[in-house]
């Protein structure tokens, strides 16, 4: 059963849909809103780029799409962020907010809607949702004092004091407020009810595991405002109080089509919240039972794509370790890089960023696959035909286009349309290419340009370039959600005058190309390049763009992996610092002499370690990975003139250093060679 069905049987009324009458079904999708503490990288290119294709995709499927994309804009971070440029939160984070649309724009892929959170329409919005969620009974004053992760905006239940984020691994913070609380204990079951009732709430199937475990785990009440911060939108009426960023961005969905008046635009439920794997449960949990609390249509369905990780890290702008969209925009162009990140990565995990994967499907799919098939065939079409569409003589068939074409083009079309429908991109594209590999192999068996020797093999001729064109032509259809100005290039080529974007998935099938159509000049759409040396023009364009002052990032980076363990840094763009820096920090090489964990915390381990001279009492946040049994004798790089601290109440005095893999998860660094204990590391 769909959302929709089960809300209107069940507590959740479906309100606002389809009250506008419409033509054809709509379609409502969104995109993360995008902190404004950094400029984008390709991870974030990526989810706009997923939802472009979706939205060009839903299109060709009849349905009137609306996107939204937008800007988060509050918060802690993005508050000292402008602070470190200088400016004031509003200042700094309108600059932002522009450049990221001004790059959605450029890279053709804006949506319908961009909406800042700090829009009055927003804040309008989230106020009154607060109020129809207090009404129903759903929101009490009180204290709390917890762990609170800055990077993440996001309390973290169980934490200790310098605990790290689960999550992120930076150390948490300690803080007391007086906040107002969301009931958000309430709606455990009633989300468990909700999921068992719509399967399909969660994609992919992992995510939905993991956002079962941790409802059934039980759901604390949530704190939804914050005293602590005032870059945020007020509380009406209860200054200092203003919302938790994320009872306020995630209402920014709701806000761009139409907010309290959501009724008259008819867009509201979405159909598809797009999210990074990292945010599935502000989505899955909080957003649906906020809504639940205000009586309001729920999301029909909300997707977790996996990471781009670059050196095999989660690309991220406190790592540092990105990659921007515009170098490879200008060497290579966009399309490309849409193609790339769609056909290499499987939707839903994680996947490698390569420059070098990328120029190599770049040469092989599209200028030796797409391109080379659209002007060989454009080009004999001219050169036989005078540039018109010849006319099939299938009595003439040969092999290799005898009787199965159309149908063999037609379940193709069925089975790629159920692959896109499932958002299974890099499947979609794989079998379409596999379609343009046919059809080059058929030209290439059917030999053309000796048919066209001679005079008796001239209808023979016109089938095999007919044939070879029309699959062209359902070819380019298919791949246009992906490629929609190369597509709509060769379509023009091909003589269809009605836009390619218009044209109806549904209503397509073999043999709606009409003879004498006249073609377009042929004309190459993905010339060929050499490797290195587009790797090369992209490098040095990066260079140039990174020389630009960038907008300081929320600047984590250096921050460890965990109490007592220290992150080695993967950064990329780090500000450089001078020897003498370096030389402040004091490493050794130390040897683990007991280990055991520290209680009540999972993550922490207390670590008596030798380091030559003395033995050190360390707490280090690597239990989930490392048995304290296994770490016994142990040699570890220690940093050794760190101000103790306590954490748990255990004094720590040191830390280790060990690399941070992208979920968080500590790997001890260490030596190959023998070494001797208390050595200087430098
Ligand atoms: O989380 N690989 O904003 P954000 C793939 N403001 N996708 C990535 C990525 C990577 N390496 N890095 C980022 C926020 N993304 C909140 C959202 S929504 C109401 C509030 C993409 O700027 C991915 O979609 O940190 C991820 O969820 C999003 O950017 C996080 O963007």
């Amino acid at each position: 059963m769909r959302p929709a069905d089960s809300a209107r049987n069940g507590n959740f009324r479906q309100k606002g849909r389809m009250s506008t009458p419409r033509a054809k079904p709509k379609y409502y999708l969104t995109t993360p809103l995008y902190y404004t503490n950094g400029l984008p990288h390709i991870g974030h290119t990526y989810s706009t780029i997923v939802a472009d294709v979706i939205r060009r995709y839903k299109r060709m499927r009849g349905f009137d799409v609306f996107m939204t994309t937008g800007a988060d804009e509050h918060g802690v971070n993005v508050e000292r962020s402008a602070q470190k440029a200088g400016k004031s939160p509003q200042e700094f984070s309108t600059e932002i907010s522009v450049q990221w649309k001004r790059l959605w724009d450029e890279l053709g892929i804006p949506g319908d809607e961009f909406i800042r959170t700090t829009d009055e329409k927003h804040h309008r919005t989230v106020q009154w949702l607060f109020k129809r969620c207090r009404d129903n009974g759903y929101i009490v004053k009180g204290h709390y004092t917890g762990q609170y992760c800055v990077h993440d905006n996001a309390y973290v239940v169980d934490a200790g004091p310098g605990d790290p984020c689960p999550d992120c691994g930076r150390p948490t913070e300690t803080v007391t407020e007086e906040n107002y609380f969301f009931k958000l204990s309430e709606f455990q079951q009633k989300l468990l009810d909700f999921y068992a009732a719509n399967p399909e709430f969660i994609q992919p199937e992992s995510r939905r595991n993991e956002v079962l475990s941790f409802v059934n785990g039980g759901l604390k009440n949530l704190s939804i405002t914050r005293t602590t911060i005032r870059w945020g939108i007020p509380v009406p009426g209860e200054a200092p109080h203003v919302f938790y960023v994320w009872f306020d961005a995630l209402i920014g969905y709701l806000s761009a089509v139409g907010g309290p008046n959501f009724d008259q635009r008819g867009l509201w439920p979405a159909d598809l919240h797009l999210v990074g794997k990292e945010i599935i449960r502000f989505h899955a949990v909080y957003w649906p039972a906020f809504l639940m609390a205000a009586d309001l249509p729920l999301p029909r369905q909300i997707w977790a794509h996996g990471w781009l990780l670059f050196d095999s890290e989660k690309m991220s702008k406190s790592r540092g370790n990105v990659v921007r969209p515009r170098p490879i925009v200008g060497a290579l162009g966009i399309e490309p890089l849409r193609f790339y990140l769609l056909r290499e990565i499987v939707f839903g995990q994680d996947g490698s960023f390569s420059y070098d994967a990328l120029v190599t499907r770049y040469n092989s799919d599209l200028a030796n696959g797409l391109g080379n098939l659209a002007s060989r065939t454009l080009t004999m079409i001219e050169r036989y035909f005078g540039g018109e569409i010849p006319k099939p003589a299938p009595e003439q068939g040969g092999e290799t286009d005898a009787p199965g074409t159309a149908e063999f083009a037609n379940e193709a079309l069925t089975k790629i349309m159920h692959l896109y429908d499932r958002l299974n991109f890099s499947q979609a594209l794989e079998s379409i290419w596999e379609i343009v590999g046919m059809i080059d192999k058929y030209i290439s068996v059917e030999k053309p340009w000796a048919l066209a020797e001679k005079p008796e093999d001239r209808a023979r001729l016109a089938s095999v370039l007919y044939t070879s064109a029309e699959g062209l032509r359902i070819v380019t259809a298919l791949a246009h959600p992906v490629l929609p100005q190369a597509t709509q290039k060769i379509w023009s080529q091909l003589g269809q005058t009605e836009p390619l974007s218009g044209v109806q998935l549904d209503l397509l099938s073999w043999g709606q190309l009409r003879p004498g159509t006249k073609t377009g000049k042929p004309e190459g759409i993905f010339p060929r390049v050499d490797k290195s040396e587009t790797i090369a023009r992209i490098e040095a364009m990066e260079q140039e763009q990174n020389k630009t002052p960038m907008p300081p990032t929320a600047a984590a980076a250096s921050t460890p992996a965990g109490p007592g363990v220290a992150a080695a840094p993967a950064v990329a763009t780090a500000a450089k610092i001078g020897i003498e820096d370096f030389a402040k920090v004091e490493m050794r090489v130390g040897q683990v002499k007991t280990a055991e964990r520290v209680a009540g915390a999972d993550r922490l381990l207390q670590l008596q370690v030798d380091i030559g001279d003395e033995v050190r009492q360390i707490v280090a946040g690597l239990a989930l990975v490392y048995k304290p049994e296994d770490l016994v004798g142990r040699k570890v790089v220690v940093v050794t003139n760190l101000q103790p601290r306590k954490l748990r109440g255990v004094e720590s005095n040191g830390m280790i250093v060990a690399a941070s893999l992208p979920d968080g998860a500590p790997v001890l660094a260490g030596f190959l060679e023998d070494v001797p204990v208390g050595a200087k590391l430098k």
